[in-house]
């Protein structure tokens, strides 16, 4: 699972990507300041199943803190982009061509409205953060319809060959964009373009159908960054009255908390709406700064909105489920007797056999049934849907042997 973090220049990725993965990339108060894209994990959040079962996990990966289950998820924080990115201006398209991987977007935007369409400073109340989001939304869309443009002549000589393979020779040259096929299917139907020959489309249906695609193949999740700044909530309403899912961000804070976390001056679980203060000589400005935090993004917020926003992306903008599998029902142990060892970030709608694969090729191969700890190890088939939370026991004719 890959996460995106993109958006105009300026408004915060970087910072953002560092409160979620603890990495030091380079943060500046002017654009362009990332060029190369960043890397890193972060950790998505769920109630861990540990307590339920009067256990004490050992995770191989990720980490169990206060009976929340922290599970690993790639992040990508992005260059930022400026209208006509797609036509080179700025850097250019370079940042869509890093995104095109990411199974989900984080939208970030500047809420506080104090930086223009170039992502340079201006005066609050002079630039409409709404606009952020249209920016993306329009640099993207243009970058798939120019990659339509491009590849329509191959796509109608092929047509001319097989003619009843359209959405195959679609997914086939547009392979970059990772899409699936059930994002094609709604794009051609809601466009009412399925039943139009391909080569009447004019430009303006293509740029449409690039629209659709998009929708459907790129989810997105708006993070409202920079809420700390004074009089940001207006603007964070008025994205969110366009009908975009938005969560509330200081990605500025959730990075000063988790720092402060590390080294020990107070203890936070990232998404919380307080921490304490456990060091007992603290810098007097380190104190500010926390007692900051705590007034004007905490009991205004009720969270920095970092943890949140990446949990809501992936577990309700992907639709990815958290799935426990064990190899011993009884401990919920593995053959080396770690506890609840792994958590899997799967999609929705996947089946225990497919799950069964994720984990060893082998396992799928020699699938017998599944035991659902969770439900006083009931017997499930192949085509069983996992749950969010499930804990899962593979049965295969290899275990059995
Ligand atoms: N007040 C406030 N400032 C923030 C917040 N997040 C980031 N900033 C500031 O915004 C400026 C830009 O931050 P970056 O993280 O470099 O932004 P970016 O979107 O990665 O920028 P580019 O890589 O240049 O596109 C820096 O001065 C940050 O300190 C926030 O939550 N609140
Ligand atoms: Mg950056």
């Amino acid at each position: 699972m890959l996460v995106g973090l993109c958006g105009k220049t300026n408004v915060g990725k970087t910072t953002f990507f560092n409160a979620l993965t603890l990495a030091n990339a380079k943060v500046a108060p002017h654009p362009f300041t990332t060029i190369n894209a960043n890397e890193g994990v972060g950790y998505v959040k769920i109630k861990c199943v540990c307590k339920e079962y009067g256990v004490k996990c050992n995770p191989k990966t990720g980490f169990c803190l206060n009976n929340y289950r922290f599970i690993p998820v790639k992040i990508l924080d992005v260059a930022g982009l400026v209208r006509d990115a797609h036509k080179g201006r700025g850097l250019g398209n370079k940042f869509l061509d890093d995104l095109r991987k990411a199974d989900v977007n984080i939208l970030v935007v500047d809420a506080s409205g104090r930086t223009d369409e170039e992502g340079k400073p201006c005066k609050k109340g002079t630039y409409d953060p709404i606009e952020d989001v249209n920016l993306v939304m329009n640099e993207f869309t243009f970058w798939i319809r120019d990659l339509l443009i491009k590849n329509w002549r191959k796509i109608l000589g092929k047509l001319l060959k097989d003619p009843t393979k359209f959405e195959e020779i679609l997914l086939q040259e547009l392979s970059g964009l990772g899409l699936k096929r059930a994002s094609l299917k709604s794009s051609l139907d809601e466009t009412g373009l399925r039943n139009k020959k391909p080569r009447d489309w004019t430009s303006q249906d293509l740029m449409n159908f690039a629209r659709k695609l998009l929708e459907h193949g790129k989810p997105f999740i708006v993070a409202a960054n920079k809420i700390d700044v004074e009089n940001s909530s207006v603007n964070v309403e008025k994205i969110m009255d366009k009908g975009y899912t938005v969560i509330p961000t200081s990605a500025e804070a959730e990075l000063a908390l988790r720092k402060a976390s590390e080294k020990g001056i107070i203890s936070y679980v990232p998404g919380e709406e307080k921490f304490k203060l456990i060091k007992q000589e603290v810098p007097t400005e380190i104190k500010k700064a926390l007692e900051l935090i705590d007034k004007r993004v905490l009991r205004k917020w009720g969270s920095t909105g970092v943890q949140q926003c990446l949990n809501k992306a992936v577990f309700e903008t992907a639709h990815y489920i958290a799935i426990f599998p064990v190899e011993n029902e009884k401990t919920l142990t593995d053959h080396q007797g770690n506890v609840l060892p792994d958590v899997y970030l799967v999609p929705k709608g996947t089946t225990v056999k497919q799950f069964a694969g994720l984990i060893h090729t082998d396992l799928e191969k020699t699938f017998l049934f599944a035991l659902l700890v969770n439900e006083n190890n009931k017997r499930v088939g192949a085509d069983y849907a996992l749950k969010h939370r499930d804990i899962v026991k593979i049965v295969s004719a290899k275990g059995r042997k």
